[in-house]
């Protein structure tokens, strides 16, 4: 059978927030993985194993309420981080960063900007992801990524000058997102961020709603796709910390990932916010990495073969 060979990275990265359990995720779904390939229905990917980064939670949280707290705290993890993945993507094949929390996209994204600064990222998720230290409540770095992504590296704090590229914000579409504060709104509006909420998929349709998307695609030769677990509806297990009502459907991401392959733009990859721990029982747990496991087929095959024998749409009509 033919097999396609991805990198992957174990981004095992869970200070962004304050739930024990997403270093667990990577490993936990690399064992899913292995059980997959003993069974009929076998995935068609392989995974080379690039690297491991780990930041476990201490007992004393990392809160980021403003600059000073940024650079109190090392990033030596992220910034080891930003290099597995770019040595991933050096590779020449699609690589994964596998989470983790969404404060990881701040090394990879930076990784895909320093492999090609013409990419365009996909952020997929509930959340925007877009809060500056000084306006997040809750002080956790996984609301922030986009935030410092997208300023000037001179504007940054001294502790993430590591980050060496900066995101423009025409390089950057949200897809899902639905659960945004006031700062967030305005940002969005201000900066003209292109950006498909829930209810501008069902109220303009999927199908007019991914063609604007692959005509801002069409302008770019690399794409980033990061895909947040939270952006799917809550009627799905998803073992997760920040679960939104209104969600996506897994019919509506399996477009967007067809639409994503299609392009052969696709170069790297953030699967984040999968928390075993979470899980009431394994076979939530096996549901939501089969979800991602099939979502990242998708997206680098653009084929699923075994989504008729695993959890889909009709199976939970
Ligand atoms: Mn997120």
């Amino acid at each position: 059978m033919q097999q396609t060979l991805l990198s992957f990275v174990q981004a095992d990265i869970e200070i962004g927030q304050t739930k024990s359990g997403l270093t667990e995720s990577s490993d936990s779904f690399l064992t899913h993985l292995h059980r997959r390939q003993k069974s009929p229905f076998k995935p068609t990917l392989a995974f080379d194993l690039i690297g491991k980064t780990e930041q476990h939670l201490s007992d004393k949280l990392a809160k980021f309420y403003n600059e000073q707290d940024l650079n109190a705290f090392s990033f030596s993890i992220y910034q080891h981080l930003a290099d597995l993945s770019f040595r991933g993507l050096s590779k020449n094949r699609i690589n994964v960063n596998f989470g983790g929390d969404h404060s990881l996209s701040m090394a990879t994204v930076e990784a895909s900007l320093r492999h090609n600064p013409n990419t365009l990222v996909i952020w997929i998720d509930a959340h925007a992801d877009l809060n500056s230290a000084e306006e997040s409540l809750s002080g956790n770095l996984h609301g922030m990524p986009v935030y410092y992504l997208m300023q000037k590296p001179e504007n940054r704090p001294a502790s993430l000058h590591w980050m060496k590229n900066h995101l423009p914000s025409e390089n950057i579409v949200y897809f899902g997102v639905r659960d945004l504060d006031h700062f967030e709104r305005e940002y969005l509006e201000s900066k003209k961020i292109m950006h498909f909420t829930v209810h501008d998929i069902r109220t303009q349709g999927l199908t007019f709603c991914l063609s604007q998307l692959a005509k801002k695609m069409s302008q770019f030769e690399n794409v980033h796709v990061s895909f947040d677990i939270d952006c799917l509806d809550t009627n799905y297990a998803l073992c997760t910390g920040v679960p939104v009502n209104n969600g996506l459907e897994l019919s509506e991401i399996y477009s967007l990932a067809q639409l994503v392959a299609s392009s052969g733009k696709l170069k790297n990859l953030d699967m984040v916010e999968i928390n075993p721990r979470l899980a009431k029982s394994a076979l939530e747990l096996n549901e939501t990495f089969e979800i991602a496991l099939q979502f990242i087929q998708q997206i680098t095959e653009g084929k699923s073969e075994y989504a008729s024998v695993y959890p889909t749409d009709s199976a939970r009509a």
